[in-house]
Protein backbone atom coordinates (compact mmCIF):
# COMPACT_ATOMS: atom_id res chain seq x y z
CA UNK A 1 0.00 0.00 0.00
CA UNK A 2 1.37 3.68 -1.02
CA UNK A 3 1.76 6.46 1.86
CA UNK A 4 -1.22 8.31 0.40
CA UNK A 5 -3.22 4.87 0.20
CA UNK A 6 -2.87 4.08 3.45
CA UNK A 7 -3.28 7.72 5.05
CA UNK A 8 -6.43 7.95 3.02
CA UNK A 9 -7.75 5.18 4.44
CA UNK A 10 -6.68 5.31 8.00
CA UNK A 11 -8.76 8.70 8.23
CA UNK A 12 -11.47 7.49 6.06
CA UNK A 13 -11.85 4.41 8.67
CA UNK A 14 -11.60 6.91 11.53
CA UNK A 15 -14.44 8.66 10.19
CA UNK A 16 -12.72 11.86 8.27
CA UNK A 17 -14.81 13.19 5.41
CA UNK A 18 -13.75 15.86 4.63
CA UNK A 19 -9.76 17.59 4.56
CA UNK A 20 -9.73 21.48 4.04
CA UNK A 21 -6.86 23.30 2.91
CA UNK A 22 -4.65 24.73 -0.38
CA UNK A 23 -2.46 22.30 -2.09
CA UNK A 24 1.11 23.02 -3.40
CA UNK A 25 2.37 20.62 -5.99
CA UNK A 26 3.47 17.81 -3.98
CA UNK A 27 -0.35 18.00 -2.54
CA UNK A 28 -1.82 16.13 -5.78
CA UNK A 29 -1.18 12.53 -5.15
CA UNK A 30 -2.55 12.87 -1.60
CA UNK A 31 -5.59 14.75 -2.69
CA UNK A 32 -6.24 12.09 -5.21
CA UNK A 33 -5.80 8.97 -2.22
CA UNK A 34 -7.86 11.09 -0.26
CA UNK A 35 -10.67 11.90 -3.34
CA UNK A 36 -10.45 7.33 -3.66
CA UNK A 37 -10.81 7.08 -0.34
CA UNK A 38 -14.26 9.16 -0.59
CA UNK A 39 -13.13 12.18 1.45
CA UNK A 40 -13.35 15.47 -0.11
CA UNK A 41 -10.74 18.10 -0.70
CA UNK A 42 -12.38 21.20 0.64
CA UNK A 43 -9.95 24.29 -1.18
CA UNK A 44 -10.67 27.82 0.85
CA UNK A 45 -9.57 31.05 0.56
CA UNK A 46 -6.62 31.08 2.81
CA UNK A 47 -4.58 28.02 5.23
CA UNK A 48 -5.63 29.73 8.24
CA UNK A 49 -9.44 29.28 7.40
CA UNK A 50 -8.45 25.37 6.52
CA UNK A 51 -7.41 25.05 9.90
CA UNK A 52 -10.37 26.66 11.43
CA UNK A 53 -12.74 24.76 9.38
CA UNK A 54 -10.65 21.38 10.74
CA UNK A 55 -11.05 22.52 14.16
CA UNK A 56 -14.98 23.50 13.93
CA UNK A 57 -15.82 20.25 11.92
CA UNK A 58 -14.04 18.43 15.02
CA UNK A 59 -16.24 20.37 17.68
CA UNK A 60 -19.63 19.57 15.99
CA UNK A 61 -18.75 16.09 14.35
CA UNK A 62 -16.57 14.21 16.99
CA UNK A 63 -14.26 12.99 14.26
CA UNK A 64 -10.70 14.22 14.46
CA UNK A 65 -10.60 17.19 11.52
CA UNK A 66 -7.97 17.58 8.95
CA UNK A 67 -6.62 20.29 7.05
CA UNK A 68 -3.67 20.41 4.89
CA UNK A 69 -0.75 23.07 3.35
CA UNK A 70 1.94 23.32 1.06
CA UNK A 71 5.49 24.26 2.01
CA UNK A 72 7.07 27.72 4.00
CA UNK A 73 4.09 30.09 3.45
CA UNK A 74 1.24 27.52 3.36
CA UNK A 75 2.35 25.99 6.38
CA UNK A 76 3.33 29.57 7.92
CA UNK A 77 -0.68 30.23 6.82
CA UNK A 78 -2.68 26.84 8.33
CA UNK A 79 -0.25 27.63 11.62
CA UNK A 80 -2.38 30.26 12.61
CA UNK A 81 -5.67 27.91 12.52
CA UNK A 82 -3.69 25.27 13.93
CA UNK A 83 -3.19 27.54 17.18
CA UNK A 84 -6.78 27.71 17.87
CA UNK A 85 -7.05 23.83 17.64
CA UNK A 86 -4.23 23.94 20.43
CA UNK A 87 -5.82 27.05 22.43
CA UNK A 88 -9.58 25.82 21.99
CA UNK A 89 -9.07 21.85 22.35
CA UNK A 90 -9.89 20.91 19.30
CA UNK A 91 -8.10 17.47 17.60
CA UNK A 92 -6.98 18.19 14.36
CA UNK A 93 -4.17 16.54 12.21
CA UNK A 94 -2.02 19.45 10.45
CA UNK A 95 -0.28 18.05 6.81
CA UNK A 96 2.43 20.30 5.64
CA UNK A 97 4.84 19.61 2.87
CA UNK A 98 8.60 19.50 3.51
CA UNK A 99 11.86 18.97 1.93
CA UNK A 100 12.69 15.56 0.85
CA UNK A 101 15.53 14.48 3.57
CA UNK A 102 18.61 15.34 1.27
CA UNK A 103 17.54 18.97 1.24
CA UNK A 104 16.45 18.82 5.12
CA UNK A 105 18.83 22.36 6.31
CA UNK A 106 19.53 23.76 2.76
CA UNK A 107 18.65 26.68 1.00
CA UNK A 108 15.52 25.78 -1.06
CA UNK A 109 12.59 27.95 -2.53
CA UNK A 110 9.28 28.34 -0.12
CA UNK A 111 10.81 26.33 2.59
CA UNK A 112 11.88 26.64 6.41
CA UNK A 113 11.59 24.17 9.17
CA UNK A 114 8.11 22.90 9.67
CA UNK A 115 9.26 21.07 12.34
CA UNK A 116 10.14 23.77 14.27
CA UNK A 117 7.22 26.03 13.23
CA UNK A 118 5.06 23.67 14.45
CA UNK A 119 6.36 22.44 17.85
CA UNK A 120 4.73 25.31 20.12
CA UNK A 121 1.51 25.22 18.52
CA UNK A 122 0.62 21.40 18.73
CA UNK A 123 0.59 18.87 21.39
CA UNK A 124 3.48 16.53 19.20
CA UNK A 125 5.19 17.33 15.20
CA UNK A 126 6.26 14.73 13.52
CA UNK A 127 7.93 13.89 9.80
CA UNK A 128 7.00 10.81 8.14
CA UNK A 129 8.93 8.06 6.16
CA UNK A 130 7.94 4.87 4.73
CA UNK A 131 8.99 3.26 7.97
CA UNK A 132 7.25 5.57 10.98
CA UNK A 133 4.22 6.29 8.83
CA UNK A 134 1.68 3.36 10.46
CA UNK A 135 3.39 4.30 13.95
CA UNK A 136 3.32 8.33 13.25
CA UNK A 137 -0.39 8.30 12.04
CA UNK A 138 -2.20 6.06 14.47
CA UNK A 139 0.03 7.89 17.72
CA UNK A 140 -1.11 11.32 15.99
CA UNK A 141 -4.96 10.23 16.04
CA UNK A 142 -4.86 8.90 19.32
CA UNK A 143 -2.92 11.86 20.90
CA UNK A 144 -5.13 14.22 18.89
CA UNK A 145 -8.10 13.44 20.82
CA UNK A 146 -6.62 12.40 24.46
CA UNK A 147 -7.71 15.20 26.82
CA UNK A 148 -7.35 18.11 26.68
CA UNK A 149 -7.98 17.06 22.75
CA UNK A 150 -5.52 19.29 20.17
CA UNK A 151 -3.31 19.57 17.01
CA UNK A 152 -1.04 17.17 15.75
CA UNK A 153 1.13 18.38 13.14
CA UNK A 154 2.38 16.11 10.64
CA UNK A 155 5.13 16.37 7.39
CA UNK A 156 4.97 14.66 4.78
CA UNK A 157 8.57 15.06 2.65
CA UNK A 158 7.73 16.07 -1.10
CA UNK A 159 9.17 12.63 -2.60
CA UNK A 160 7.66 9.96 0.38
CA UNK A 161 4.32 9.86 -2.04
CA UNK A 162 4.17 6.80 -3.89
CA UNK A 163 6.42 4.85 -1.63
CA UNK A 164 5.46 1.72 -0.29
CA UNK A 165 4.15 1.63 3.68
CA UNK A 166 6.33 -0.58 5.65
CA UNK A 167 3.07 -2.13 7.64
CA UNK A 168 -0.14 -0.49 7.09
CA UNK A 169 -1.57 -1.28 10.23
CA UNK A 170 -4.91 -0.63 11.33
CA UNK A 171 -6.10 -0.61 14.65
CA UNK A 172 -9.02 -2.69 15.69
CA UNK A 173 -8.92 -4.35 12.23
CA UNK A 174 -6.63 -7.53 11.43
CA UNK A 175 -3.37 -5.90 10.98
CA UNK A 176 -1.75 -6.30 7.37
CA UNK A 177 1.55 -7.33 7.48
CA UNK A 178 1.91 -6.47 11.20
CA UNK A 179 5.49 -6.28 12.85
CA UNK A 180 6.32 -6.21 16.31
CA UNK A 181 7.90 -2.65 15.65
CA UNK A 182 4.65 -1.22 14.77
CA UNK A 183 3.53 -0.61 18.11
CA UNK A 184 3.73 2.86 19.56
CA UNK A 185 6.71 2.73 22.14
CA UNK A 186 7.19 5.76 24.11
CA UNK A 187 10.95 5.89 22.79
CA UNK A 188 11.91 8.00 19.76
CA UNK A 189 11.38 6.65 16.45
CA UNK A 190 14.04 7.49 14.12
CA UNK A 191 12.49 10.44 12.07
CA UNK A 192 9.95 11.02 14.63
CA UNK A 193 9.43 13.57 17.30
CA UNK A 194 8.42 11.93 20.09
CA UNK A 195 4.87 13.73 21.32
CA UNK A 196 5.01 16.18 24.28
CA UNK A 197 1.73 15.69 25.65
CA UNK A 198 2.52 13.87 28.42
CA UNK A 199 3.82 16.81 30.62
CA UNK A 200 2.38 17.84 34.05
CA UNK A 201 2.02 21.41 33.66
CA UNK A 202 1.04 21.40 37.43
CA UNK A 203 3.72 19.10 38.79
CA UNK A 204 6.36 21.37 41.22
CA UNK A 205 4.19 24.22 41.46
CA UNK A 206 4.15 25.16 45.38
CA UNK A 207 0.87 25.34 47.08
CA UNK A 208 -1.53 23.13 45.80
CA UNK A 209 -2.82 19.81 45.74
CA UNK A 210 -2.82 17.64 42.94
CA UNK A 211 -5.18 14.50 43.68
CA UNK A 212 -5.55 12.06 40.39
CA UNK A 213 -7.54 9.53 38.75
CA UNK A 214 -9.95 8.80 42.51
CA UNK A 215 -13.72 9.07 42.76
CA UNK A 216 -13.51 9.31 46.35
CA UNK A 217 -13.12 12.62 47.44
CA UNK A 218 -9.93 13.31 49.42
CA UNK A 219 -9.85 14.57 52.70
CA UNK A 220 -9.59 18.09 52.98
CA UNK A 221 -11.30 18.68 49.75
CA UNK A 222 -14.25 16.52 51.38
CA UNK A 223 -14.42 18.89 54.34
CA UNK A 224 -14.68 21.97 52.31
CA UNK A 225 -17.37 20.97 50.23
CA UNK A 226 -19.22 19.26 53.44
CA UNK A 227 -19.02 22.36 55.25
CA UNK A 228 -19.44 24.93 52.55
CA UNK A 229 -22.66 27.05 52.92
CA UNK A 230 -22.01 29.37 50.19
CA UNK A 231 -20.85 27.39 47.34
CA UNK A 232 -20.30 28.85 43.89
CA UNK A 233 -19.91 26.45 40.68
CA UNK A 234 -17.42 28.07 38.02
CA UNK A 235 -17.93 25.69 34.83
CA UNK A 236 -15.69 25.88 32.14
CA UNK A 237 -14.71 24.76 28.77
CA UNK A 238 -13.57 20.65 29.67
CA UNK A 239 -17.28 21.02 31.11
CA UNK A 240 -18.96 22.29 28.06
CA UNK A 241 -16.38 19.70 25.43
CA UNK A 242 -17.30 16.15 27.03
CA UNK A 243 -20.86 17.03 27.38
CA UNK A 244 -21.28 17.47 30.97
CA UNK A 245 -24.05 20.07 30.61
CA UNK A 246 -26.65 17.34 31.08
CA UNK A 247 -25.45 15.69 34.44
CA UNK A 248 -25.30 19.40 35.54
CA UNK A 249 -28.19 20.35 34.90
CA UNK A 250 -29.35 16.84 37.08
CA UNK A 251 -26.81 17.63 39.96
CA UNK A 252 -28.41 20.92 40.42
CA UNK A 253 -32.23 19.74 40.62
CA UNK A 254 -30.70 18.77 44.39
CA UNK A 255 -28.05 21.03 45.00
CA UNK A 256 -29.10 24.40 44.34
CA UNK A 257 -25.82 26.33 43.83
CA UNK A 258 -25.26 28.99 41.43
CA UNK A 259 -22.94 28.19 37.99
CA UNK A 260 -20.83 30.94 36.85
CA UNK A 261 -19.20 30.41 33.16
CA UNK A 262 -16.69 31.04 30.77
CA UNK A 263 -17.75 32.27 27.85
CA UNK A 264 -16.87 29.04 25.68
CA UNK A 265 -19.19 27.20 28.22
CA UNK A 266 -22.04 29.66 27.47
CA UNK A 267 -24.95 26.99 26.71
CA UNK A 268 -23.69 24.37 29.22
CA UNK A 269 -27.19 25.24 31.14
CA UNK A 270 -29.90 26.86 29.57
CA UNK A 271 -29.93 30.57 30.04
CA UNK A 272 -33.65 30.78 32.51
CA UNK A 273 -32.00 27.93 34.56
CA UNK A 274 -32.70 29.30 37.98
CA UNK A 275 -28.84 28.28 39.31
CA UNK A 276 -27.10 30.07 36.39
CA UNK A 277 -26.09 33.71 36.95
CA UNK A 278 -23.85 35.00 34.01
CA UNK A 279 -20.66 34.60 31.96
CA UNK A 280 -17.60 35.77 32.90
CA UNK A 281 -15.05 37.68 31.62
CA UNK A 282 -17.32 39.05 29.13
CA UNK A 283 -20.32 41.97 29.19
CA UNK A 284 -21.03 43.26 32.81
CA UNK A 285 -19.59 40.89 34.13
CA UNK A 286 -18.18 42.69 36.93
CA UNK A 287 -21.97 42.48 38.13
CA UNK A 288 -20.51 38.85 39.09
CA UNK A 289 -18.30 40.45 41.66
CA UNK A 290 -20.84 40.64 44.40
CA UNK A 291 -21.93 37.06 44.72
CA UNK A 292 -18.26 35.96 43.76
CA UNK A 293 -17.15 38.17 46.80
CA UNK A 294 -19.98 36.63 48.74
CA UNK A 295 -18.61 32.64 48.52
CA UNK A 296 -17.03 30.99 50.71
CA UNK A 297 -16.04 27.81 48.12
CA UNK A 298 -15.27 27.93 44.71
CA UNK A 299 -15.79 24.45 42.77
CA UNK A 300 -14.19 24.73 39.10
CA UNK A 301 -16.08 21.67 37.31
CA UNK A 302 -13.84 21.15 33.68
CA UNK A 303 -12.64 25.00 34.19
CA UNK A 304 -9.92 25.04 31.73
CA UNK A 305 -7.86 28.25 32.54
CA UNK A 306 -7.36 29.36 29.47
CA UNK A 307 -9.84 31.66 28.60
CA UNK A 308 -10.09 33.05 32.24
CA UNK A 309 -7.57 32.41 34.44
CA UNK A 310 -8.79 31.92 38.17
CA UNK A 311 -6.04 34.23 39.44
CA UNK A 312 -7.99 36.72 37.15
CA UNK A 313 -11.19 36.64 38.80
CA UNK A 314 -11.16 34.68 41.90
CA UNK A 315 -11.11 36.26 45.66
CA UNK A 316 -9.55 34.36 48.47
CA UNK A 317 -11.64 31.69 48.73
CA UNK A 318 -10.63 28.18 48.92
CA UNK A 319 -10.74 26.55 45.47
CA UNK A 320 -11.99 22.83 44.74
CA UNK A 321 -11.16 22.41 40.67
CA UNK A 322 -11.77 19.12 38.99
CA UNK A 323 -11.00 18.74 35.14
CA UNK A 324 -9.78 16.03 32.79
CA UNK A 325 -5.70 16.88 33.42
CA UNK A 326 -3.61 18.78 35.94
CA UNK A 327 -3.29 22.95 35.23
CA UNK A 328 -1.13 25.29 35.98
CA UNK A 329 -2.94 27.39 38.14
CA UNK A 330 -1.01 28.90 41.17
CA UNK A 331 -3.34 29.25 44.16
CA UNK A 332 -2.00 28.95 47.05
CA UNK A 333 -3.95 25.90 48.78
CA UNK A 334 -6.01 24.95 45.41
CA UNK A 335 -7.21 21.57 45.60
CA UNK A 336 -7.24 19.94 41.98
CA UNK A 337 -9.01 16.16 41.36
CA UNK A 338 -8.00 15.25 38.01
CA UNK A 339 -10.45 12.64 36.90
CA UNK A 340 -13.07 12.21 34.28
CA UNK A 341 -16.87 14.31 34.26
CA UNK A 342 -18.89 11.47 35.63
CA UNK A 343 -16.72 11.09 38.44
CA UNK A 344 -16.64 14.71 39.16
CA UNK A 345 -20.32 14.18 40.26
CA UNK A 346 -19.89 11.17 41.78
CA UNK A 347 -17.48 12.87 44.19
CA UNK A 348 -19.27 15.75 44.71
CA UNK A 349 -23.05 14.52 45.02
CA UNK A 350 -23.29 12.68 48.28
CA UNK A 351 -21.28 15.88 50.23
CA UNK A 352 -22.41 18.41 48.92
CA UNK A 353 -25.86 20.58 50.13
CA UNK A 354 -27.37 23.83 48.86
CA UNK A 355 -26.38 26.57 48.27
CA UNK A 356 -27.38 29.63 50.57
CA UNK A 357 -26.46 31.77 47.60
CA UNK A 358 -28.86 30.75 45.11
CA UNK A 359 -31.22 33.44 44.90
CA UNK A 360 -28.54 36.03 44.87
CA UNK A 361 -27.11 34.54 41.38
CA UNK A 362 -30.85 34.64 40.21
CA UNK A 363 -30.94 38.47 41.33
CA UNK A 364 -27.16 38.93 39.65
CA UNK A 365 -28.61 37.54 36.51
CA UNK A 366 -31.54 39.58 36.26
CA UNK A 367 -28.93 42.51 37.16
CA UNK A 368 -26.72 41.90 34.46
CA UNK A 369 -29.57 41.12 31.37
CA UNK A 370 -31.20 44.35 32.62
CA UNK A 371 -27.92 46.46 32.30
CA UNK A 372 -27.45 45.47 28.90
CA UNK A 373 -30.57 46.50 27.74
CA UNK A 374 -30.88 49.85 29.77
CA UNK A 375 -29.17 52.24 27.53
CA UNK A 376 -29.75 51.00 24.42
CA UNK A 377 -30.80 53.38 21.98
CA UNK A 378 -30.87 54.16 18.53
CA UNK A 379 -29.72 51.55 16.11
CA UNK A 380 -26.90 49.77 18.31
CA UNK A 381 -25.17 46.17 18.75
CA UNK A 382 -28.06 44.99 21.54
CA UNK A 383 -30.87 46.03 19.32
CA UNK A 384 -29.42 44.05 16.40
CA UNK A 385 -28.78 41.09 18.46
CA UNK A 386 -32.00 41.16 20.23
CA UNK A 387 -33.41 41.26 16.41
CA UNK A 388 -31.14 38.17 15.70
CA UNK A 389 -32.90 35.99 18.82
CA UNK A 390 -35.95 37.11 18.27
CA UNK A 391 -35.93 35.83 14.60
CA UNK A 392 -33.80 33.05 14.69
CA UNK A 393 -35.02 29.92 15.07
CA UNK A 394 -34.01 28.04 18.71
CA UNK A 395 -32.11 25.24 17.13
CA UNK A 396 -29.77 27.86 14.67
CA UNK A 397 -26.19 27.57 14.72
CA UNK A 398 -23.63 30.63 15.60
CA UNK A 399 -20.67 31.35 15.26
CA UNK A 400 -18.59 34.35 16.87
CA UNK A 401 -15.96 36.85 15.52
CA UNK A 402 -13.37 38.31 18.76
CA UNK A 403 -13.59 42.14 19.47
CA UNK A 404 -16.54 44.09 21.18
CA UNK A 405 -19.62 42.15 19.93
CA UNK A 406 -18.28 39.05 21.18
CA UNK A 407 -18.56 40.20 24.88
CA UNK A 408 -21.66 41.46 24.08
CA UNK A 409 -22.98 38.10 22.08
CA UNK A 410 -21.63 35.68 24.89
CA UNK A 411 -23.28 37.62 27.76
CA UNK A 412 -26.32 37.67 25.67
CA UNK A 413 -26.96 35.22 23.37
CA UNK A 414 -29.45 32.73 24.70
CA UNK A 415 -28.21 29.04 23.20
CA UNK A 416 -31.55 27.79 23.30
CA UNK A 417 -31.43 24.33 21.49
CA UNK A 418 -28.66 25.51 19.02
CA UNK A 419 -24.87 25.64 18.92
CA UNK A 420 -22.63 29.17 19.83
CA UNK A 421 -18.84 28.47 18.68
CA UNK A 422 -16.21 30.88 19.53
CA UNK A 423 -12.88 30.92 20.01
CA UNK A 424 -11.69 32.25 23.15
CA UNK A 425 -8.68 29.92 23.86
CA UNK A 426 -6.55 31.53 21.38
CA UNK A 427 -8.53 34.41 20.57
CA UNK A 428 -8.15 35.20 16.93
CA UNK A 429 -10.06 37.32 14.32
CA UNK A 430 -11.16 36.12 11.44
CA UNK A 431 -12.60 32.80 13.07
CA UNK A 432 -16.12 33.61 12.21
CA UNK A 433 -16.71 33.34 8.86
CA UNK A 434 -14.58 29.93 8.04
CA UNK A 435 -16.17 28.25 11.55
CA UNK A 436 -19.61 29.00 10.02
CA UNK A 437 -18.96 27.69 6.54
CA UNK A 438 -17.38 24.62 8.40
CA UNK A 439 -21.03 24.38 10.66
CA UNK A 440 -23.23 24.83 7.46
CA UNK A 441 -21.17 22.08 5.90
CA UNK A 442 -21.12 19.83 9.12
CA UNK A 443 -24.98 20.14 9.76
CA UNK A 444 -28.24 19.09 9.03
CA UNK A 445 -29.82 21.91 7.51
CA UNK A 446 -30.21 24.15 10.49
CA UNK A 447 -29.38 27.87 10.05
CA UNK A 448 -26.19 28.83 10.33
CA UNK A 449 -24.92 32.29 11.57
CA UNK A 450 -21.95 34.19 11.33
CA UNK A 451 -21.38 37.34 13.92
CA UNK A 452 -18.80 39.39 13.38
CA UNK A 453 -17.15 42.61 13.94
CA UNK A 454 -16.16 44.53 10.21
CA UNK A 455 -12.38 44.30 11.54
CA UNK A 456 -12.51 40.23 11.93
CA UNK A 457 -14.85 39.83 8.36
CA UNK A 458 -12.28 41.31 6.65
CA UNK A 459 -9.31 38.76 7.32
CA UNK A 460 -11.11 36.38 6.03
CA UNK A 461 -13.96 37.51 3.65
CA UNK A 462 -12.33 35.48 0.67
CA UNK A 463 -13.93 32.88 2.57
CA UNK A 464 -17.56 33.86 0.86
CA UNK A 465 -16.06 32.14 -2.39
CA UNK A 466 -15.89 28.84 -0.68
CA UNK A 467 -19.49 29.38 1.03
CA UNK A 468 -20.75 30.18 -2.40
CA UNK A 469 -19.11 27.63 -4.28
CA UNK A 470 -20.68 24.68 -1.80
CA UNK A 471 -23.65 26.12 -2.08
CA UNK A 472 -24.25 26.83 1.62
CA UNK A 473 -27.32 27.89 3.08
CA UNK A 474 -25.05 30.75 5.13
CA UNK A 475 -25.84 34.51 6.88
CA UNK A 476 -22.99 36.20 7.98
CA UNK A 477 -23.81 39.77 9.85
CA UNK A 478 -21.09 42.09 10.15
CA UNK A 479 -21.86 44.46 12.88
CA UNK A 480 -20.35 47.20 11.07
CA UNK A 481 -19.10 50.32 13.07
CA UNK A 482 -16.30 51.31 10.97
CA UNK A 483 -13.20 50.73 13.14
CA UNK A 484 -11.24 48.02 15.85
CA UNK A 485 -13.69 48.79 18.62
CA UNK A 486 -11.76 46.73 21.27
CA UNK A 487 -9.26 48.10 20.59
CA UNK A 488 -10.72 51.84 20.72
CA UNK A 489 -11.93 50.89 24.28
CA UNK A 490 -8.72 49.83 25.39
CA UNK A 491 -7.24 52.91 24.07
CA UNK A 492 -10.09 54.53 25.96
CA UNK A 493 -8.86 52.83 29.17
CA UNK A 494 -5.36 54.52 28.48
CA UNK A 495 -6.49 58.06 28.11
CA UNK A 496 -5.12 57.74 24.38
CA UNK A 497 -6.78 59.02 21.27
CA UNK A 498 -8.29 56.61 18.48
CA UNK A 499 -5.67 55.85 16.74
CA UNK A 500 -5.07 52.70 14.07
CA UNK A 501 -8.03 51.53 14.25
CA UNK A 502 -10.31 52.95 11.69
CA UNK A 503 -10.80 50.21 8.83
CA UNK A 504 -13.66 52.86 6.98
CA UNK A 505 -15.79 55.71 6.56
CA UNK A 506 -19.27 55.05 5.37
CA UNK A 507 -20.35 51.75 3.83
CA UNK A 508 -17.91 48.52 3.93
CA UNK A 509 -18.99 46.94 1.03
CA UNK A 510 -20.42 50.19 -0.95
CA UNK A 511 -22.28 47.54 -3.16
CA UNK A 512 -24.76 45.20 -2.78
CA UNK A 513 -22.83 42.72 -3.27
CA UNK A 514 -19.61 40.65 -2.47
CA UNK A 515 -18.07 37.77 -4.18
CA UNK A 516 -21.63 37.14 -5.85
CA UNK A 517 -22.86 37.08 -2.43
CA UNK A 518 -25.77 39.48 -1.97
CA UNK A 519 -25.46 42.42 0.52
CA UNK A 520 -27.93 43.89 2.90
CA UNK A 521 -27.20 46.98 4.37
CA UNK A 522 -29.25 47.79 7.15
CA UNK A 523 -29.28 50.81 9.66
CA UNK A 524 -32.59 50.16 12.14
CA UNK A 525 -33.98 46.89 13.66
CA UNK A 526 -37.14 47.50 11.08
CA UNK A 527 -34.40 46.72 8.16
CA UNK A 528 -32.85 44.41 10.07
CA UNK A 529 -36.24 42.20 10.85
CA UNK A 530 -37.05 42.37 7.02
CA UNK A 531 -33.34 41.22 6.01
CA UNK A 532 -33.22 38.52 8.44
CA UNK A 533 -36.42 36.92 7.14
CA UNK A 534 -35.15 37.49 3.75
CA UNK A 535 -32.31 35.62 4.26
CA UNK A 536 -33.87 32.73 6.04
CA UNK A 537 -36.43 32.77 3.15
CA UNK A 538 -34.30 32.90 0.54
CA UNK A 539 -31.76 30.36 1.55
CA UNK A 540 -27.61 30.67 -0.08
CA UNK A 541 -25.01 32.47 1.16
CA UNK A 542 -26.48 36.27 2.40
CA UNK A 543 -24.89 39.04 4.14
CA UNK A 544 -26.56 41.65 6.38
CA UNK A 545 -24.45 44.45 6.82
CA UNK A 546 -26.12 45.68 10.14
CA UNK A 547 -24.21 49.49 10.85
CA UNK A 548 -24.66 49.78 14.21
CA UNK A 549 -23.64 52.49 16.70
CA UNK A 550 -20.56 51.50 18.87
CA UNK A 551 -20.78 53.69 21.27
CA UNK A 552 -22.73 51.28 23.93
CA UNK A 553 -19.79 49.13 23.77
CA UNK A 554 -18.08 51.49 26.40
CA UNK A 555 -20.56 51.12 29.08
CA UNK A 556 -21.05 47.26 28.61
CA UNK A 557 -17.10 45.76 28.05
CA UNK A 558 -15.58 45.00 31.28
CA UNK A 559 -12.18 45.70 31.77
CA UNK A 560 -9.96 43.30 32.03
C1 LIG B 1 -5.64 37.86 14.64
C2 LIG B 1 -5.89 38.89 15.68
N1 LIG B 1 -5.35 40.11 15.55
C3 LIG B 1 -5.57 41.07 16.49
C4 LIG B 1 -6.34 40.78 17.59
C5 LIG B 1 -6.57 41.84 18.67
N2 LIG B 1 -7.96 42.30 18.62
C6 LIG B 1 -8.92 41.80 19.42
S1 LIG B 1 -10.40 42.42 19.13
C7 LIG B 1 -9.84 43.44 17.94
C8 LIG B 1 -10.77 44.38 17.21
C9 LIG B 1 -11.87 43.65 16.49
O1 LIG B 1 -12.54 44.57 15.67
P1 LIG B 1 -13.86 44.18 14.91
O2 LIG B 1 -13.70 42.86 14.25
O3 LIG B 1 -14.29 45.28 14.05
O4 LIG B 1 -14.89 43.93 16.10
P2 LIG B 1 -15.43 45.00 17.17
O5 LIG B 1 -14.43 45.11 18.29
O6 LIG B 1 -15.60 46.30 16.44
O7 LIG B 1 -16.72 44.41 17.64
C10 LIG B 1 -8.46 43.27 17.76
C11 LIG B 1 -7.64 44.01 16.78
C12 LIG B 1 -6.86 39.47 17.68
N3 LIG B 1 -7.61 39.08 18.72
N4 LIG B 1 -6.65 38.56 16.70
Amino acid sequence: MKIEEYIAERLRNEGVRKVFGIPGGPSIPYMEAFRRAGIEFVLTGHEASAAVMADVTARLTGVTGVCHATFGPGAVNLASGVGGALLDRSPVIALTSELPDAWLGRTAQMNIDNQALFSPLTKATFRLSAENAAEVVNRSLELATEEYPGPVHIGLPSDLAGTEVFNSFFPGKEARGRSEEATVSSGATPGVIPGKAATDPGSGLSGKTLISGSGTMHGRAGVLIASARRPLIAVGLTAMRTGAGQTLVKFLVKHRVPVVVTPMARGVIPSDHPCFAGVLFHALSDRLGRLVKAADLVIGLGYDPVEYNFESWLPEVPLVHFDTRPSDIRIKGAIEIVSTPDRWFESLGPLMGSSEMTDLGEEVRKDIINGLYAKASGFNPVTALSVLREVLPAGTTVTADVGSHLHLLGQMWDVMSGRLLMTNGWSSMGFGLPAAIAAAMAGNGEPVVCITGDGGFVMHAGEILTARRHGLNLITVVLSDGELNLIRIKQSWKNVNPYGIRLCNGPLFGANSFLGAEVMRVTDAGEMHSALRKALRSGGCMIIEAVVDPSLYNDLVVRS
